[in-house]
């Protein structure tokens, strides 16, 4: 934003924030939108605040977006109140615009403001099996919650998101189009893709005939995308919301073991670093199913293990496509960044097909 305290300040007098801003940093490791850590002096206390500009490149209604996420935070805080919790750690909390509206709009860019989730952490890689198997936990749980949620009042932010064969289809314009002439340079990864098309509608194709659900999912359940307590390493909160939209329970499944079954970082250079771990892959199967217990169906179950593979393709295709349209979708920290998050993905990918029966026979055991 320029990152100057003034027109931090100017935007942060736009919330309902008493006291006035001592400080504002970059935080946390999202590639969608800029994420801040404000602090505010009150009256001689110190009290944080996240600060996100919104990306509207990709959210186009923002509106819609916030209040979707008003409404299944909402949602959330009742339940999590009936339970005998704490609302504000273990949800977000949208602090509203002084006008009312859940975001503030400078002329330029949408800002929002949630409540910071204090002496918590979000992890980067899987440090342990205890805190993997917690957060399949944690979004087990956040399935079941969304399964009483009102599934027609929400908007879909982003049309199509996990269908992968519209993702195919992208990934052959961009290629077409080779905006960055980089398409001549990552010609094994390009057959990577190619050579897997039959993949992209496994799933789809199952939904659109009935034989999978449509649910209401999160739709980006990665590992950082979850807060843990800093002292007992559990999970306390889903956060990241900006995707609850219909999908696939298998998504959600796919997405987090794409990300969390790895050692390595997702943009890791080295990739004989990277490598699936059968080990992670069953504490997160066993947390997942034992907090969805009879409410997964046989369909979805059969294709659970496929669904990693399918997600984790996917995510590098989405890499692939943005290094060729010249990274203007994920945010980038140095060159080739997509290339790197691509590799460790088609990595994670080959090592997966290769052990998919065993996949498939940890999913019955805990089945
Ligand atoms: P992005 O959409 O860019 O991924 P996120 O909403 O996931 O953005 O936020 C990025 C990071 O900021 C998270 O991974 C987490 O570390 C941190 N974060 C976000 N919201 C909060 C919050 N309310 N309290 C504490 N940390 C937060
Ligand atoms: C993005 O917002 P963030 O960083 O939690 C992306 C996900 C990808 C992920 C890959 C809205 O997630 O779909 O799987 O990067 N989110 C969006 O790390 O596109
Ligand atoms: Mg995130």
């Amino acid at each position: 934003m320029g990152n100057t305290l003034l027109k931090a300040d100017k935007i942060v007098k736009n919330f309902a924030i008493d006291g006035s801003l001592k400080s504002i940093v970059n935080y946390g490791e999202g590639h969608i939108n800029e994420t801040y850590l404000l602090t505010v002096d009150n009256l001689g206390q110190e009290v944080n605040y996240i600060l996100q500009k919104i990306n509207n490149s990709l959210f186009k209604d923002v509106d819609a977006l916030m209040q979707n996420i008003k409404g299944v935070t909402e949602f959330a805080r009742q339940e999590i109140i009936k339970q005998g919790g704490d609302p504000e750690r273990e949800t977000l909390t949208v602090i509203p615009a002084v006008d009312g509206k859940a975001y503030y709009f400078d002329g330029e860019d949408y800002y929002r403001v949630y409540v910071f989730i204090k002496d918590a952490i979000a992890y980067q890689i899987t440090p342990s099996t205890e805190v993997f198997n917690s957060s399949a936990q944690a979004f087990g749980n956040f399935a079941r919650l969304l399964e009483r949620y009102p599934a027609e009042t929400l908007t879909e932010t982003i049309p199509n998101f996990h269908n992968t064969r519209n993702r195919f289809n992208n990934f052959k314009n961009s290629l077409k189009a080779n905006l960055s002439g980089r398409a001549d340079f990552v010609k094994d990864e390009i057959d990577f893709v190619l050579s897997r098309e039959d993949y992209c509608g496994r799933i789809v194709d199952k939904i659109a005939s009935g034989e999978i659900p449509l649910k209401v999912t999160h739709n980006d359940t990665k590992l950082n995308n979850v807060l843990f307590d800093k002292t007992s390493n559990k999970a306390i909160a889903v956060i990241d919301l900006d995707t609850v939209m219909p999908g696939s329970i298998l998504y959600d499944f796919g997405d987090s073991v794409r990300f969390g079954c790895n050692p390595a970082a997702e943009d890791e250079k080295d990739l004989s670093k990277v490598v699936f771990s059968m080990e992670l892959f069953e504490a997160y199967v066993k947390g997942y199913l034992s907090s969805l217990k009879g409410s997964i169906t046989g369909a979805e179950l059969d294709n659970l293990a496929f669904s990693a593979i399918l997600m984790t393709f996917e995510c590098g295709m989405r890499f692939l496509t943005d290094h060729i349209d010249g990274d203007t979708y994920f945010k980038i920290k140095r060159e080739n960044h997509n290339l790197d998050r691509c590799r460790t993905q088609f990595k994670l990918v080959s090592d997966m097909e290769k052990r998919l029966d065993e996949m498939n026979a940890i999913v019955k055991k805990y089945s």
